[in-house]
């Protein structure tokens, strides 16, 4: 699939992108699969972000390596290939998948932030793809964007990753409310977003679960950034800061000069 330049022009000023019609209905079925063998084994590292016994919002992270079915997504579809693209980056490299799941009725906002100041890396070209494996509407958690966030260049880290209110973190004058993109999607649809774009979740309230999975990728520019707030357990020894972010935990899955899959 090769996307238009109107829509990486739109990305690019945006800081978000909805693609339809990407993930094929047998890679959903194989997503489902290992999303609710996940949930019930948990070989990811396991967030619980609100556990409420009713409505629950929890999720795992860094799953890949242990389901075939989501090394093949993440690293041998065409997925890649769009991250090379709209991060006009010749390389990516896969920097970890990440599930959020809402549980139905979850009255639980992800709170309004950005993703960068939670990763120990830095550059522009990193970008996150989520990948929901059940319709998305408002009323079922939609993400939302404040458009062009990710040109203000700032770091939004809430206190609180989820909870029942969430105000928009600027003045009404900056960021009118009717500004703010909803983005509804079907199965087989995905959201790109840039790193430094902020976002929220909404609430599920609905009786069904929502079941999303992130997929983040980096591209030439990014290197090993261990600072202060980023997540401890995303931290690589070999690593060396200001260097290549390129290991087994990290690995380069794709090179538009080699027009290849790695
Ligand atoms: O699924 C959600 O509610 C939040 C997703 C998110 O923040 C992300 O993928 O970075």
């Amino acid at each position: 699939m090769l996307l238009t330049t109107d829509s990486i022009n739109e990305f690019d000023r945006e800081g978000f992108l909805v693609i339809r019609d990407v993930v094929g209905k047998n890679d959903i079925m194989k997503l489902r699969e290992a999303i609710d063998l996940e949930l019930e084994l948990r070989t990811g590292k396991k967030f619980s972000y609100q556990n409420e016994k009713d409505g629950a919002f929890h999720g795992s992270q860094e799953m890949w390596a242990n389901y075939p079915a989501l090394d093949k997504i993440c690293r041998s579809s065409n997925l890649p290939r769009i991250a090379s693209q709209l991060m006009r980056s010749k390389k990516v490299n896969l920097f970890f998948d990440h599930l959020f799941v809402k549980e139905p009725n979850s009255p639980f906002y992800t709170n309004w932030h950005n993703d960068l100041p939670y990763w120990p890396i830095m550059g522009s070209q990193i970008i996150s793809f989520w990948i929901p494996v059940d319709t998305v509407t408002r009323e079922s958690g939609a993400l939302e964007f404040l458009p062009s966030s990710h040109k203000l260049y700032t770091d939004l880290q809430p206190d609180n990753f989820a909870s029942k209110v969430n105000e928009i973190p600027f003045s009404k004058r900056d960021y009118p409310e009717e500004n703010i993109k909803c983005t509804e999607v079907d199965v087989g649809d995905i959201v790109a977003f840039h790193a430094l774009t902020i976002h929220r979740g909404l609430a599920n309230n609905t009786s069904r679960r929502r079941r999303a999975y992130s997929i983040r990728y980096a591209g030439d520019d990014v290197v090993y950034s261990p600072r202060p707030g980023v997540h401890k357990m995303m931290l690589v020894k070999q690593l060396h800061a200001g260097g290549e972010i390129d290991c087994n935990r990290y690995p380069v899955v794709y090179n538009s000069s080699l027009e290849t899959h790695l």
